[in-house]
């Protein structure tokens, strides 16, 4: 404990102070969400009606049973205390060991376009789009050593620096190890060469630490670089992080491959931004192409004419 001996007009200033710093602390690091209960075993009744038409196998599970062995992990203890093993009952519980081949999507700092790209596990799947992702993705919890209460912490989660690694990484180390180890085929990974402030790859992330480490030997990695629209790339597949990345793939035997905004990825970003540079129609300007080409676009011929082209 601190003691500070104020004049009495200092005494005010200090107060106000200390009162900013406490409402700030609230808003910074919110406790867990409200209802979480009800939130994940709703999502879990609700995960079986909206896999239905997508890519994921229907699921039968008994969710208040996982309920009870997720709450389990981290209910009644301190925050600080949690590690992955905490987890590993709920997460073999949980786990979808037939998600489907050549479909599994990665992302490490793309969040966005990830899943905007999956499109609700009806183009990719990800860790969000599957069960153990899906029930809690979005929610905030921390458990707290009481004895007349639930064991949530609901005013007040420690923030991820505040943390021990072990206990930062527990939940989403251990679902991105689940979920790596039962990806196979082709496997997607969305990063991106246009953040000033993180490398596109970077072996500390959850991509590095745990879902690299987790493949089969016979994944084949296929790396999406995406240029965000009006961003200046910093990176390219064979240029900074992606050099590592490829090494580090290689060392483990996967098979690996790298593509910068792909066709289906660019016009995905465009649908949000159709004015930008990057998309067809400043595209085509730029390579001086001819007004009939904006009308092509218009009338919905340039594909046609860019597989055309790219045939001759
Ligand atoms: O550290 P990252 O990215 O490489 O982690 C992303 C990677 C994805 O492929 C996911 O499968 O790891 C998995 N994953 C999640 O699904 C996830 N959802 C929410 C990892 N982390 C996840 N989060 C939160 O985002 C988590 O709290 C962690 O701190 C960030 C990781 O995001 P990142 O750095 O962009």
């Amino acid at each position: 404990m601190v003691s500070v001996r104020l004049r009495s007009g200092e005494s005010v200033v200090f107060l106000a102070i200390v009162c900013f710093l406490q409402i700030e602390n609230v808003f910074s690091s919110p406790g867990s969400t409200l209802n979480i209960k009800n939130i994940f075993i709703g999502r879990c009744f609700e995960y079986e009606e909206l896999t239905k038409g997508t890519l994921i196998e229907p699921v039968k599970v008994n969710c208040t049973q996982l309920w009870t062995l997720f709450s389990r992990a981290w209910t009644y203890k301190d925050p600080q205390s949690i590690v992955l093993s905490d987890y590993e009952t709920f997460l073999e519980a949980a786990k979808q060991t037939n998600l489907p081949e050549d479909k599994i999507l990665l992302w490490s700092g793309t969040y966005g376009i990830a899943h905007e790209y999956s499109n609700q596990r009806k183009r990719y799947v990800t860790l969000e789009d599957s069960l153990i992702g899906y029930l809690v993705n979005g929610l905030t919890w921390c458990g707290m050593v009481c004895t007349e209460c639930d064991g949530i912490n609901y005013e007040q989660c420690p923030d991820g620096p505040d943390l021990p690694r072990e206990a930062h990484q527990a939940f989403w180390g251990g679902a991105s190890r689940t979920f790596a180890k039962s990806a196979s085929g082709v496997v997607r990974l969305i990063l991106t060469g246009t953040n000033k402030d993180r490398p596109a790859y970077n072996s500390e992330s959850f991509f590095g630490q745990f879902e690299l480490p987790s493949f089969d030997t016979e994944v084949k990695l296929q790396v999406i670089l995406v240029n965000f629209l009006d961003k200046i790339p910093l990176e390219h597949c064979d240029t900074g992080s992606l050099v590592k990345l490829r090494e580090d793939v290689e060392t483990r035997g996967l098979s690996y491959s790298c593509t910068e905004n792909p066709l289906d990825i660019l016009h995905l970003m465009c649908v949000g931004d159709p004015s930008a540079t990057k998309c067809e129609l400043g595209r085509l300007l730029e390579a001086g192409k001819s007004k009939s080409d904006l009308s092509d676009i218009l009338s919905g011929r340039l594909q046609q004419r860019t597989k055309i082209t790219s045939v001759s």
